[in-house]
């Protein structure tokens, strides 16, 4: 039996994660974690912790004989960008506690298993853009790119050194409808639909042509759990692995937006998320993770628009100013 610790659980992933984990697992072996009060979802649950008290961890995993965690608590490109030592300190001492943690219980019980999500951003200007390959020039210019870098190879170092039996997933953009966009430089395509609902002009942050992977939040969460599940003797990457979903840029989404809500319009005012977007690749190669642990993508362009235009209405509609009926 797992227990199982989400430790960011109220953010974009760790929201829909926990309630993936609960079903799978029962919401009694689920301990969603994040530094402030609750958000909804299925685990029984809650605790808050902050990933960069050690001493916490240590206690908590012993309290509830945690078996694996999640580690999701990060800052993403945009916010991290305004304030980059914070953002280091919490994307590397965040994730060394838990690296840490799963060592120190292997001296106690069973090393813990962990997930720790890297991203596209590890990638950076001088990496090939179009499908881009598993092992290739890294060079990410980004605090946040950086950090995820630098912490793919903490990841193999742990499983190389002490066995620690670590999985990580290089996530495109992620696109869904539970959170509101985050501080992230793919984000612009959750913000998007946000002002489509409103009936508004939506200001872009990104320049028309600006291509990025992406992937919608089920695709995410599947990919997610299929690796965890895998058979460790089936991976063959302990650093990060791609993953693709989809790729599209600003202009093909309104296209689809506007198909289906024909009066939406979006004009462009590129900020410096620019210079992020464009230092990242355009397309991901997942053929190893396609061969080591059965991924494929399922969600195409048309579903995840229609989708996230028939959700957002019904989970978010104080955000995009609809009233709802007593
Ligand atoms: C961001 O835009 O910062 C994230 C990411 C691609 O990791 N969504």
């Amino acid at each position: 039996m797992e227990r199982i610790l989400v430790i960011g659980a109220n953010g974009q992933i760790g929201s829909e994660l926990v309630d993936a984990l609960a079903a799978k697992h029962g919401a009694e072996n689920v301990i969603a974690a994040d530094i402030g009060p609750r958000s909804l979802y299925g685990a029984k649950m809650y605790e808050v912790i902050d990933v960069l008290n050690a001493e916490r961890l240590i206690a908590i995993a012993e309290q509830y004989q945690i078996t694996q965690v999640y580690q999701l608590a990060a800052l993403l490109s945009a916010t991290a960008e305004q304030a980059p030592l914070k953002a280091w300190t919490l994307n590397m001492d965040g994730l060394l506690n838990i690296l840490e943690l799963a060592r120190l219980r292997g001296e106690v019980s069973k090393p813990l298993k962990v997930f720790w999500p890297s991203s596209i951003a590890a990638f950076g200007p001088n990496t090939p853009s179009q499908d881009t390959p598993q092992f290739t020039v890294m060079d990410p210019s980004t605090i946040y790119g950086i950090s995820k870098l630098a912490g793919e190879r903490l990841c193999e170092y742990y499983f190389k050194k002490y066995g620690i039996d670590v999985r990580s997933i290089r996530y495109p953009g992620i696109i869904s409808y539970k959170s509101p966009p985050g501080g992230g430089t793919t984000d612009y395509a959750i913000a998007i639909f946000y002002a489509a609902l409103r009936g508004e002009s939506y200001p872009c942050f990104l320049e028309a042509e600006t291509t990025l992977p992406m992937i919608y939040m089920p695709d995410a969460i599947r990919a997610t759990i299929l690796l965890m599940d895998a058979p460790a003797d089936k991976l063959s990457i302990r650093s990060s692995y791609n993953v693709a979903g989809l790729s599209f840029n600003p202009q093909e989404l309104a296209l689809v937006i506007k198909q289906n809500l024909p009066g939406f319009d979006i004009h462009y005012v590129p900020d410096s998320r620019q210079a992020i977007a464009a230092s990242w690749p355009q397309s991901m190669d997942d053929t190893i993770a396609r061969n080591d642990w059965g991924w494929k993508a399922e969600i195409d362009l048309q579903y995840l628009v229609i989708d996230m235009l028939r959700n957002l209405k019904i989970s978010q509609p104080s955000q995009i100013g609809l009233t709802i009926a007593a």
